[in-house]
């Protein structure tokens, strides 16, 4: 704690001179000796400098940019099928062709390297691997992924795989998807086979990626607070269930987490680390001082209450049983000590603070602080702009929980990319938020907070889901047309930070 603040102040002295790097002379013409001893940005103050080891990474999905829908024995998925059906995405498009990485993981493996990412979270594609959800494994499918294995560790560069997101087998919706408890059979069986088949040389797997956005996304639709209102999004298979239905649908998607880490753990070379990539909704306080801080810390616990609380906690709080009464899902004690299957790490993506909060003398003990109408947003209206988010998200991980080790699974913005004349995405806006972003994290690490890595959102532009491929994500440009990737200038600040391992 105590250096954390005398590190900041000594940073706060240099600011405005050594910071950021310039001669003093440039502000007044006093330039001295002194100055010209300052030391070089060059060297990054300990204050913006992350902990030995960290990893830098990148994060893509299987089926926003592998392409080759229908090669090699893949089955359908539900995202396929989604993206077929007419009306669903915003510009027509499909993720058929996608970024075509099926076919040129070489090259984008070579684009990592030269970012300098020391990591790369991919997603492996369920029907890829069994076409129909169970039973007969397609050796193709699996091969594709041992190649593209092969080829990040020959650059150096540390494979995180995601068992599911969002691809469920269209064979599985077929017998009702998530509604249906077998499905989370499957996937354990399934996660059991991977961690048997790249356990040799993939050390971390997750799971599943955010669960709220699959289950109340894909079975409900969710609504999303933006500047001044809500909007609505919707994932495959698009349905609209009653709470109850969404309730147990959920449910079945933190069992299917657990029993896969079991079956990981039965199957995966012994020390293969395991964990979930789940989007944390996060209170953030919005004055920081202790009463504010442990209403907020309260009230991250309940609104993660389906999915991170009861993984963590193996229980489901009081709280959201009573509110959801008749339409509590149904369970077993069996059930939810499989939920709360052990874990070795937490991996949480962050965006925005889910919502900013303060005490308050009434019940629940906080008082949620809707965004202003001017509150920034990024280019996507629902992006609020929200650094401190990275800060309180992986803080409460650690205070709730106790988690050992913690990921920033992703993090990102999407901008309106142009390519200027001279050939350069030049996105100042996508530098700023990594930038205050990453700042905030780097606090969170100060303070001793266990976050062992970062993988930005996304390595390239790709398939948005149902805002298809106008929403541009990526730190390297996409020109859809030929495929060509070009680097954003968020890619030489990504790179200068991972070579100094600091802010920068
Ligand atoms: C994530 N929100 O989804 C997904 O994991 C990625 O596949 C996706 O491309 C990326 O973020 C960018 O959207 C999110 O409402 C969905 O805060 C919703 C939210 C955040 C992330």
């Amino acid at each position: 704690m105590n250096r954390h603040k005398l590190t900041r102040r000594a940073a706060l002295k240099f600011a405005g001179t050594a910071a950021i790097g310039l001669p003093m002379a440039t502000f007044g013409g006093h330039a001295s000796a002194q100055s010209a001893n300052v030391r070089p940005a060059a060297t990054p103050d300990a204050a913006q400098t992350f902990p030995q080891g960290f990893f830098w990474g990148t994060a893509t999905s299987a089926y926003q940019i592998e392409g080759a829908w229908n090669e090699d024995g893949k089955g359908k998925s539900i995202w396929d099928t989604y993206a077929h059906t007419p009306g669903k995405i915003r510009d027509g498009s499909t993720g058929d062709v996608a970024n075509d990485h099926n076919h040129r993981y070489k090259e984008d493996v070579k684009l990592m390297k030269d970012l300098g990412a020391t990591a790369y979270r991919c997603s492996i594609c369920w029907p890829r691997i069994f076409p129909e959800g169970t039973g007969q494994p397609n050796a193709k499918g699996l091969d594709f992924y041992s190649r593209l294995v092969d080829e990040l560790k020959a650059a150096g560069i540390e494979p995180f795989p995601t068992l599911y997101h969002w691809d469920l087998p269209q064979a599985l919706q077929d017998k009702g998807g998530w509604q249906n408890r077998d499905t989370a059979k499957a996937f354990a069986d399934y996660a059991g086979y991977m961690a048997e088949k790249v356990s040799d040389r993939v050390h971390h797997l997750f799971t599943i990626n955010e669960f709220r956005s699959f289950t109340d996304g894909g079975y409900r639709g969710a609504e999303v607070q933006v500047g001044g209102g809500m909007i609505r999004l919707e994932a495959a298979p698009g349905l609209k269930l009653a709470p109850g239905d969404l309730n147990q649908v959920r449910h079945h998607a933190v069992l299917g987490h657990g029993l896969a880490v079991q079956a990981i753990r039965a199957k995966g070379k012994a020390g293969t680390k395991v964990g979930f990539a789940d989007n944390v909704h996060a209170a953030v306080p919005l004055i920081e001082s202790p009463e504010h801080i442990k209403a907020c810390q309260a009230a991250t616990r309940e609104a993660n209450a389906p999915f991170l609380t009861v993984m963590l906690e193996g229980k489901y709080t009081d709280a959201y049983l009573k509110e959801a009464g008749k339409n509590a899902p149904k369970f077993t004690d069996e059930d939810l000590k499989v939920i709360g299957s052990p874990l070795d790490f937490v991996g949480i993506n962050v965006y925005k603070p889910a919502f900013y909060a303060l005490a308050s003398d009434q019940a629940p003990g906080w008082r949620e602080i809707p965004f202003a109408k001017s509150h920034p947003t990024m280019f996507n209206r629902w992006l609020s702009l929200g650094p401190e988010a990275m800060y309180w998200a992986p803080k409460f991980v650690q205070s709730l929980w106790g988690a050992q080790e913690i990921f920033i699974t992703e993090n990102g913005c999407a901008s309106d990319d142009v390519v200027a004349d001279d050939g350069t995405v030049y996105d100042t806006d996508r530098v700023m938020f990594l930038r205050a972003y990453l700042t905030q994290l780097q606090r969170a690490t100060a303070d001793g907070v266990p976050v062992k890595g970062y993988f930005q959102w996304s390595l390239m532009d790709n398939f948005e889901w149902s805002a298809g491929y106008g929403d541009r994500f990526g730190i390297v440009y996409v020109d859809f047309k030929t495929q060509k990737r070009t680097p954003k200038l968020s890619a030489q600040w990504f790179r200068e930070a991972a070579r100094r391992n600091a802010v920068v």
